[in-house]
């Protein structure tokens, strides 16, 4: 398997720390990618012009982070980041959803900051900080529950406070959100969350 990236995707993170907790990273290939390079070739694997992408060795190409890392961890031998049916399986994926709705606002956030200030659109930074805001608390309040759990819903999360901490470590995401903070700070520690820390 081959896995286009870039090393400072939070959604190639998370793939990667799915391979990591289901120990299939040694069996991908990565292929360093920038999707805003004017000569990008991403699209040619990725209609929509985004990391991560990953290439089967049969040549399907299998896109965008919840597809992956579902399709890594049908590959190991004892499924249990998705959970198979049932309550536990959409409480984790509305955990994922949630978690990567706030690297969405984040991600356009960033972008839209990064215009020259006559051109940011006011209105629709406040709107994804609120989204930060709101996301980031309502993961504090479902943190309370998780325990020692790893789904893709906790490593989602995980992956979100880390790139909290790494692009927007200006704002503290800690103060008010106790729970999430003290989880997060064990997680972190894991193998798969500390061999795929992003770096500039
Ligand atoms: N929903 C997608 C989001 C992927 C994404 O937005 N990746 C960014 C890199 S962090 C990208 O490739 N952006 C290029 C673009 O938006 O044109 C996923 O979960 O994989």
């Amino acid at each position: 398997m081959k896995l286009r990236y870039g090393p400072t995707s939070p959604y190639v993170r998370k793939v990667m720390v799915v391979a990591y907790e289901s120990g299939l990273e040694q069996r991908i290939e990565r292929i360093p990618t920038h999707v805003w390079a004017p000569d990008t070739d991403i699209a040619k694997d990725n209609p929509l012009g985004k990391v991560p992408a990953l290439i089967l060795d049969d040549g399907e190409v299998l896109y965008d982070s919840p597809v992956i890392s579902e399709y890594l961890d049908s590959l190991s031998a004892g499924t249990t980041l998705f959970p198979a049916a049932g309550a536990a399986r959409w409480k984790a994926l509305k955990l994922q959803a949630l978690a990567d709705g706030v690297l969405d606002a984040a991600i356009a956030r960033r972008h839209e900051s990064q215009r020259p200030p006559e051109r940011q659109d006011k209105a629709l930074l406040e709107r994804q900080a609120n989204v930060m805001r709101r996301g980031m608390s309502a993961l504090d309040a479902e943190a309370a529950s998780w325990g020692d759990a790893v789904t893709i819903g906790q490593i989602a999360a995980a992956v979100a406070c880390g790139y909290l901490d790494f692009r927007f470590a200006h704002e503290d995401w800690r103060p008010g959100r106790a729970r999430l903070a003290a989880w997060y700070e064990r997680f972190a520690k894991r193998p798969s969350m500390l061999a795929t820390a992003p770096k500039e």
